[in-house]
């Protein structure tokens, strides 16, 4: 049972008193976007670390913005500003100065760090030192690397490799990935969850059976040259800002931009590119020919829709919409496709997306006169109960016009952390193939374990069941980015040590397992030079497959910091002692030994060390892009043909969605302000439509509780205030962790696994202050 006054107080001071609401903006960037970002780069690194860390930002042989995973240009004519306001505080909470030393710790107990914000513990600093906490005690104290790693040793030794999970956050790099990976199994374990489980699983889910790559296949040039760009559950003013310039370039070019979004999202209205000083003063570039305001969940009832309206102009005049060639020589399933999609039910397209036919009859004119059409899409998609069969409409669209293999054309899933698709790519996943294992066993004399592991849900009931002893956390924060808060927390709590590899603190270091490390880190645009051969560079992988070097210049902020590799190379000899078949030490004083070993598990990595070398590294093979090959068994691309589904809340109650403000990275805080939707100085807020404020008998800016519901149980989150906002009818928008606790840890994506966070049944109550949160048991 949570303690539910801190669960309030722990929010407390990012609430109402200094809430403002403005309404939302008609355009993203321009001068305040440069303005803000000079600012807090200032403010947390003073300006020559701001300054040297901004001019190398995404240039060859600079360090990859931590930001996201958006591309940056191959082909030469890189700007010399190749970063946006967001890249920018990322770099700037990263190279900040402020410090949390031994003297920290000890000045806060746990019972104090345990009321205070996510954004209090953030702002706090770069952890200097390893640090223990140890069951019934107050403070974490400092311990020797020596003495952490032997810790480390000693829990593993002495449980199953089972009841060891390992947890990847997206920022890691490829290099330390693969030894992380590589670690888990030497140990005999799949126990490797991660963020994308959480973000974009439902993608790689649908689309390796349909095109035979869990990957997206367009190159950002693809985009300039598209004729229809379909933007779909995507806020990319704020979390692929980059990713505007090249919406704008496409339309400059003669292309249009299709938005569908249940929020007017100031990005996908208007662009001023900071980029450019006629983006800077100008009024500003239009980027959405169409913006489809749909209900949240409503996605794949539009896209039968649109599938039904081109097979019909088909019908009408044949061979006008449907690339016949391709479908006949790449393709399998269109005749189930083309019936299934013969007739449709306007009355229910229109209830499940609320928008009107003559909306979507618009729509379906412009996609059968485009001949290369992209959609990307991101969370909006992912993270509902029938995400994955609406990501198989989206191919089935796509392979009805050919648009696979062409330029101008293809799917786009827009990926979140700067190298969560690379983790992957280097092993990270609880399903590893078995001819990744096969090759992995190969080239290291280890018997890796078949048996699949624990995803991000499973391995949430596994630690609240008891069933974990060991909890390694690569990065990130399991406590706030994970569904159903209070079971989340229950479960670190459970286990027997918890060991967090972090630049910064964070909840999950508070709510700690009964043994709890938390190791510092090198941060990517710290300076990692003490090894025998010199300094050293990772490599990451973006949304768009271009494999490039990442290295950092600044001076870390402590003596006692560690790079990911070497740490988890001493970790893995702290496991498995001496005689073991890898040969950790080597990997970690040269990281080209690393790549060497991955270059021979990986395929499309072979002469890894001289390719990444490269000004702009790689592109790893993509069989769809490259030559329109699809590796689903037999060769072809698969239609499929599925149920309509849609999210019916019971009666009096409204559709949550809970995601990010402009003003933070995942659970980490930059602001409390979201300046593109008007809302500033508090973040515990619901969007909502006006006549469903009235409808539900409430006023603007009232003080609510939030009640969910799912399978007949309900949780509840305390003191939100109501703002009228001009969202879709039905949908209501909050804030995500805040609304985290909310979420069942039941509702989930179907098949992928991914928590249901856009799709949350909930109704509202007056706040009442006695008001109790639901065990989630
Ligand atoms: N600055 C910054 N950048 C980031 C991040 C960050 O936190 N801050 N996070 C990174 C990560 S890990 C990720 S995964 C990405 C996330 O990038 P996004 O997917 O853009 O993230 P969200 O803020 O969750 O935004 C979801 C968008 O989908 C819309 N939406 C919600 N439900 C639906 C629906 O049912 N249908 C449709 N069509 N739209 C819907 C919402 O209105 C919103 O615009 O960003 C990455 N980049
Ligand atoms: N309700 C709701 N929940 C969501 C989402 C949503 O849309 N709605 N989105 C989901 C998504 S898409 C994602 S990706 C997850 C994010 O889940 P995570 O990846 O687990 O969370 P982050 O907030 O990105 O992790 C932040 C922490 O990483 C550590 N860190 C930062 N830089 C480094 C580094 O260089 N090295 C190391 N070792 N540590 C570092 C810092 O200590 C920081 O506190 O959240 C998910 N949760
Ligand atoms: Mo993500």
């Amino acid at each position: 049972m949570p303690d539910v006054r801190g669960r309030e107080a722990r929010f407390s001071d990012i609430d109402e008193e200094s809430l403002e609401v403005s309404g939302p903006k008609a355009h993203a960037a321009g001068l305040k976007a440069v303005q803000v970002s000079f600012d807090r780069g200032v403010r947390q690194a003073g300006v020559s670390r701001t300054l040297r860390s901004m001019s190398l930002v995404n240039q060859s042989g600079g360090v990859d913005c931590p930001g996201c995973a958006w591309p940056e240009s191959t082909t030469g004519d890189r700007k010399r500003v190749e970063f946006c306001e967001n890249g920018v505080k990322a770099l700037a909470e990263e190279a900040t100065q402020r410090i949390v030393t031994p003297e920290w710790w000890a000045r806060h107990p746990i019972s104090e760090l345990e009321q205070k914000t996510e954004y209090w513990l953030g702002q706090s600093g770069r952890i200097t030192h390893p640090m223990v906490i140890r069951a019934g005690e107050e403070h974490y104290r400092p311990i020797s690397w020596t003495e952490a790693f032997d810790l480390i040793g000693e829990h593993v030794r002495g449980t199953d490799p089972d009841r060891c999970v390992f947890y990847t956050s997206g920022r890691t790099a490829n290099e330390t990935a693969f030894m992380y990976q590589l670690l888990a199994r030497s140990l005999g374990t799949n126990n490797l969850p991660d963020c994308s489980n959480m973000c974009h699983e439902s993608s790689g889910t649908a689309l390796t059976p349909t095109i035979g790559i869990g990957k997206g296949t367009v190159s950002l040039e693809d985009l300039e040259q598209a004729e229809l760009i379909f933007v779909v559950g995507q806020n990319p003013g704020t979390n692929h800002p980059r990713m505007l310039g090249s919406l704008a370039a496409c339309r400059r070019n003669g292309g249009k931009v299709i938005a569908v979004n249940p929020l007017p999202e100031a990005g996908l209205l208007k662009f001023k590119d900071p980029q450019t000083p006629r983006g800077l003063l100008g009024g500003g570039e239009q980027i959405s020919d169409e913006y489809l305001q749909i209900k949240v969940g409503g996605d794949q009832a539009l896209f039968q829709a649109l599938g039904h309206l081109l097979l019909q102009k088909e019908r009408q005049n044949p061979g006008s919409v449907v690339d016949r060639e391709f479908v006949k020589s790449s393709t399998k399933g269109f005749e189930e496709y083309d019936a299934a999609r013969a007739t449709i039910d306007w009355q229910v397209t229109e209830e499940a997306t609320g928008l009107s036919r003559a909306e979507i009859e618009r729509t379906a004119e412009m996609l059968a006169a485009s001949k290369a059409t992209i959609f990307c899409w991101a969370l909006g998609i992912t993270q509902q109960p029938h995400s994955v069969d609406t990501i198989k409409e989206i191919v089935n669209l796509l392979l009805l016009q050919g648009n696979f293999g062409k330029p101008g054309a293809g799917a786009c899933p827009v990926r979140g952390h700067s190298n969560v698709q690379g983790d992957r790519t280097f092993g990270i996943w609880e399903k590893p193939k078995e001819d990744f294992l096969a090759r992995l066993d190969a080239e290291f004399g280890i018997q890796a374990p078949r048996e699949h592991g624990y995803d991000s849900t499973t391995a949430m009931y596994a630690m609240a069941e008891g069933k974990v002893d060991v909890f390694v956390s690569l990065g990130g924060n399991l406590a706030m980015a994970n569904s159903d808060t209070a079971l989340m927390e229950q479960g670190l709590k459970r286990t027997g040590l918890t060991v967090h590899i972090s630049t910064k603190p964070n909840r999950s270091h508070v709510v700690h397992g009964k043994t709890s490390l938390i190791l510092p880190t090198l941060g990517r645009s710290d300076k990692d030079d003490k090894h025998p051969g010199g300094a050293q560079f990772l490599s990451v992988e973006n949304s768009m497959s271009v494999v490039s070097r990442t290295q950092g210049r600044l001076e870390p902020v402590s003596d006692h910091l560690l790079a990911e590799p070497v740490l988890i190379a001493r970790m893995a000899q702290a496991i498995f002692g001496s005689g073991h078949p890898v040969d950790w030490r080597a990997m970690a004083e040269d990281y080209d030994v690393i790549r060497d070993h991955a270059s021979r598990v990986i395929p499309g990595t072979e002469n890894f060390n001289q390719r990444v070398r490269d000004k702009y590294g790689f592109v790893l093979p993509n069989p769809p892009r490259d030559h329109r090959a699809f590796a689903t068994g037999d060769g072809r691309a698969a239609f499929t043909v599925r149920q309509l589904e849609y999210l019916k809340p019971p009666e009096g109650h409204l559709v949550l969605q809970t995601m990010r403000s402009h003003d933070q990275y995942n659970t980490t805080f930059y602001g409390l302000d979201d300046r593109y939707r008007g809302i500033s100085g508090g973040r515990r807020v619901i969007l909502i439509h006006q006549e469903d404020l009235t409808l539900a008998g409430f006023a603007d800016r009232d003080l609510v509780d939030v009640v969910s519901v799912f399978r007949g149980q309900e949780r509840r989150a305390e003191r939100f205030r109501l703002v009228a906002y001009p969202t879709a009818r039905g949908c209501v928008a909050a804030y995500y962790p805040e609304a985290n606790a909310l979420v069942h840890r039941d509702l989930v994506a179907r098949e992928s696994n991914t928590p249901g966070f856009k799709a949350v049944f909930v109704r509202f109550e007056p706040h009442q202050s006695s008001a109790r949160t639901d065990s989630p048991a």
